[in-house]
């Protein structure tokens, strides 16, 4: 009896060790197998930083090493822009599209509804004139027709606008220059507008279409201005000419002229500090940049930047450059940001010269040659 107790006693130890064993096993299983996903995610967490590292704008492109041949930049080509562009033009400018789709989807189409489209085509810096003949086009076609399919609408819609932006306009750059001379593209418009991000990007689908290009910082007013242009030419591998900040601009555009005579380049690109249209002694000193270069080329594009945002003030900066420099097109950038696409119409008629390039956001390719189906495609939404 007394052995058969202390049996029982032994064997039910035994059995509590056995559990007791397997419990601590299994916790200390737990405790290894935890920290494997911390693990797994960290690598992912550490990696995050590179896809925003490749993602460049000109600004972090400041900070590599210098370029080398063999790292320059393979730019995108042109053809390709304004297809890969539309989309972000849709996204901000399809308050027209919104307007069409509120128009025809009224029960009945009243005074009302008709003001209210008007509205938004004037708000979308079409211009009072402008919105009064496609009103009236539309108008006249919706009633004639009896139309209601909202697709024939958007086509009569579509079909007016690209007569009002006109297809007819040449808007190739003029890059014809005497023999032994190169092409001169002059850079101007108001503080911040884009100039030197544009004969940047400008300089990239140049190289991409296999010409040679000599940059200058004729903006002569801040050194930053000469190193953020000679950052775009080095990406490309485009020799910049500068000089000292405080330098006359007059000088630094001689000399880049000069430059690519002697280098038997095909363009030179010439940017220029921002000014205000309202300041007469800084309107003077870019008319006198453009007749120096003319003492060694033609000056072949004044291009006037424009940025897309500022609307009726752009007009009014428009007149007063083309009147001091004699402006051949117009780049209006910042058109990604801006619900103002009518601004186009606008600013050709007040010029009589055409939009010949549209700046579509901060990337390095985000210039495209202005085409106007694309373009009254993409505010319309499609
Ligand atoms: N979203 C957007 N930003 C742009 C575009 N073009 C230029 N920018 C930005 O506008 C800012 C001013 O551009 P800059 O090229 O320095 O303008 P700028 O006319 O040379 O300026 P100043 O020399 O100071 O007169 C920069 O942050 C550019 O990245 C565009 O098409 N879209
Ligand atoms: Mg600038």
């Amino acid at each position: 009896m007394g052995v058969d107790w202390i049996f029982w006693v032994v064997l039910a130890l035994i059995a509590f060790a056995i559990v007791a064993a397997s419990i601590v096993i299994k916790l200390d299983k737990k405790q290894v197998a935890a920290p494997q996903p911390t693990d797994e995610l960290e690598p992912p967490a550490e990696a995050e930083p590179e896809p925003a590292e490749a993602e460049t704008t000109p600004e972090s492109e400041t900070t590599p090493e210098p370029e080398t041949a063999v790292g320059l930049d393979v730019p995108e080509r042109p053809a390709t822009r304004l297809g890969r562009l539309r989309r972000r033009l849709a996204g901000s400018n399809n308050s027209l599209a919104r307007a069409l789709a509120d128009l025809l989807s009224a029960d009945r189409i009243d005074a009302e509804v008709w003001e209210d489209f008007e509205t938004t085509l004037i708000t979308s810096d079409l211009g009072v004139g402008p919105t009064t003949e496609l009103v009236e086009a539309l108008r006249r076609e919706l009633a004639v027709d009896g139309v209601s399919d909202p697709e024939q609408a958007r086509m009569i819609l579509q079909r007016e606008l690209l007569k009002l932006v006109d297809p007819s306009l040449d808007r190739s750059l003029n890059l014809a220059a005497a023999a032994g001379q190169p092409a001169v593209v002059l850079m101007v418009g108001v503080n911040g507008t884009g100039k030197t991000t544009t004969v940047g990007k400008l300089a990239r689908i140049l190289v991409a279409e296999g010409n040679s290009v000599v940059l200058g910082a004729a903006d002569t007013f801040r050194a930053a201005a000469a190193e953020q242009l000679t950052t775009w030419g080095e990406r490309v591998g485009v020799q910049t000419v500068r000089s000292d900040e405080g330098a006359d601009p007059g000088s630094v555009a001689f000399d880049t002229v000069k430059t690519a005579i002697e280098a038997g380049s095909d363009v030179a690109i010439i940017d220029t500090a921002g000014r205000l249209h309202t300041k007469t002694g800084l309107m003077d000193e870019l008319g006198k940049v453009k007749r120096v270069i003319e003492k060694q080329a033609a000056v072949t594009e004044v291009l006037l930047v424009i940025d897309a945002t500022t609307g009726q003030n752009g007009l009014n900066q428009a007149r007063v450059f083309a009147d001091v420099v004699d402006v051949t097109g117009v780049v209006l950038t910042k058109l990604d940001g801006s619900a103002k696409g009518g601004i186009v119409v606008q600013v050709q008629r007040e010029l009589g010269v055409p939009v010949k390039l549209i700046g579509l956001g901060e990337g390095v390719d985000d210039l495209a040659p202005f085409d106007p189906a694309g373009f009254v495609a993409g505010i319309l939404g499609e």
